[in-house]
């Protein structure tokens, strides 16, 4: 039983949660679900990050109180994840007590180390990236690329945090193991940031600009730079410097994001962790941008911004994290309502949800609900069992961020192999001959216990309807609990009543 600790990132609150943030957090409760059918002990955790200029703007537009603006900001996040039926372990806010108590704790180390030191700084803000811009990360025009604005020049003295002394350790480690960053491609990103001698970070602000923020503790007209404080989130989780858990779970850590945040990730953190004895992350796994259909950049004034609460009202909490797992791998994918729609009526209703109501019907109609008993099992239908059984133990077993299009892709295939198969087989024919009544016995036995295996596998993405459609067949959900679920052939019980037969994935007409 491998520990496994699964973070997202934490969230800004300057807004309500979009696709991208549901992406993230889908894909998190997919792997730790999977973890756990591989008999792995996971920790899962998300949440939002409260602090910072991007937040104080918000809140300031708002006119509202802080607290309450970030609690009710906080709650929309969480509010969409229970939605979306996210088992995370720990959700954290960045204004927890017992987070801010990591933060100042690791500046007064670092700052007894004399790693922190006081300077007079120009330089160019970008408040959407909430990070110090330089030219060469402009684009032509002179904005920044992610955000389309120009950064702010700011003078001001500020607090800096010695990285440029950890340079050469990181590039060696960066190196050092083939798997730290998926897909790899994203290390070359990083090494190509390395190239240039690393500028010291800038860790504070003063409050007399930025009063959302943490205290430093040795300055207190300075609050802490928010990804400063935000990456920390990741220790404060397991228990750093309170809890005997921590290394248990620090050890295995796998951070997820999308590529729009590398650069503070794989460069500041780990830098910031080297500087307070503690393990770098083992594991960063990185997807693509989410895009309008077509291919265009999501922007209100183009009017394709996709509001992840609206494709759950569309095609419920399943089939949004369907179309999530089955589009995103490590590049950018597009997303509109119509790409949602057209997905959920071809493969879920008219291809699994069809299936299951074909077979299980006819099984319900002729054999008084129950599974039927095997009086003999023929080769062919054990061979389209145990190859539903090899494709899922494979499938579960190699199953990582960028792979998990693989497991919808996987689950197609299957489905459209039992529904060729059903079709061939057509027991609605041998079902009126007296000596092929050991066949069908055989046959249907086969394909409801091989469209156990199938929602067996695809729990981890639809657990909801995965687990009514195990229901429906005699069998059971897939319990939560770690305990290695291993798919083997004959794993229906015989005679079983079957479950209620509802409708899996009514079709959708828009
Ligand atoms: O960066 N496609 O927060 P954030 C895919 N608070 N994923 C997307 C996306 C898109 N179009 N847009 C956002 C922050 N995401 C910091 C993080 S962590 C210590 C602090 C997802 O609200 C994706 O996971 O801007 C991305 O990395 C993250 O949201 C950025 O969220």
């Amino acid at each position: 039983m491998a520990p496994r600790y699964y973070t997202t990132p934490i969230y800004y609150v300057n807004g309500d949660p979009h696709i991208g943030h549901a992406h993230t957090t889908v894909m998190g409760d997919i792997l730790k679900r999977l973890n756990l059918m591989r008999g792995d002990d996971t920790f899962y955790s998300t949440g939002t990050d409260e602090h910072g200029q991007k937040n104080q703007e918000a809140i300031e537009k708002s006119g509202m109180d802080a607290e309450i603006y970030l609690s009710k900001l906080s709650d929309r996040f969480r509010e969409l994840f229970d939605r979306l039926n996210i088992q995370y372990d720990c959700y954290i806010r960045t204004t927890f007590e017992s987070h801010k108590t990591v933060v100042t704790k690791v500046l007064a180390h670092l700052h007894e180390k004399a790693l922190i030191y006081k300077k007079d700084y120009t330089g160019l803000y970008c408040v959407g990236c909430e990070q110090f811009k330089k030219e060469s990360d402009l684009d032509g025009h002179g904005n920044c690329p992610d955000h389309q604005r120009p950064p702010i020049k700011q003078t001001e003295t500020n607090y800096f945090f010695k990285i440029s002394l950890f340079q050469d350790w990181l590039k060696k480690w960066l190196m050092s193991d083939d798997n730290l960053i998926q897909p790899l491609f994203y290390r070359n990103e990083v090494l190509a940031m390395l190239v240039e001698p690393l500028e010291d970070l800038c860790i504070s602000r003063p409050k007399s600009r930025v009063w959302l923020g943490i205290e430093l503790p040795f300055d207190t007209d300075y609050v802490t730079y928010v990804w400063f404080d935000a990456l920390l989130n990741y220790i404060t989780n397991v228990g750093y410097g309170i809890s005997s858990d921590f290394d248990k779970w620090w050890n295995n850590s796998i951070h997820l994001m999308a590529k729009d945040i590398i650069k503070t990730h794989i460069i500041y953190w780990p830098i910031m962790l080297k500087a307070i004895d503690v393990a770098p992350p083992s594991r960063f796994r990185i997807h693509g941008y989410w895009v309008g259909e077509g291919g265009q950049k999501m922007a209100k004034s183009l009017g394709n911004v996709i509001e992840p609460n609206d494709m759950i009202d569309l095609v419920g909490p399943d089939g949004f994290r369907f179309y999530l797992a089955k589009s995103m791998g490590g590049t950018d994918a597009q997303i509109s309502k119509a790409l949602v729609l057209s997905t959920y009526n071809t493969d879920l209703a008219n291809n699994l949800g069809n299936l299951h109501s074909r077979v299980v019907k006819f099984v319900d109609k002729r054999f008084a609900g129950r599974v039927p008993p095997k009086t003999r099992t023929f080769p062919e239908d054990r061979a389209l069992q145990e190859y539903v059984a090899e494709k899922a133990n494979e499938t579960v077993m190699n199953c990582d961020l960028i792979s998990i299009p693989n497991l919808i892709a996987t689950s197609l295939e299957i489905a459209d192999r039992l529904n060729l198969y059903f079709n061939d087989a057509a027991p609605w024919k041998m079902v009126k001959i007296e000596e092929e009544k050991e066949r069908v016995h055989s046959v249907l036995y086969a394909m409801l216990d091989c469209l156990r295996m199938l929602f067996e596998l695809l729990t981890p993405v639809i657990p909801e309807t995965a687990s009514k459609a195990l229901v429906s067949l005699g069998s059971k959900p897939v319990g939560v609990a770690a305990a290695r679920h291993t798919f083997l052939p004959d794993g229906l019980r015989q005679h079983a009543t079957f479950g209620e037969i509802v409708d899996l994935f009514p079709r959708i007409d828009n």
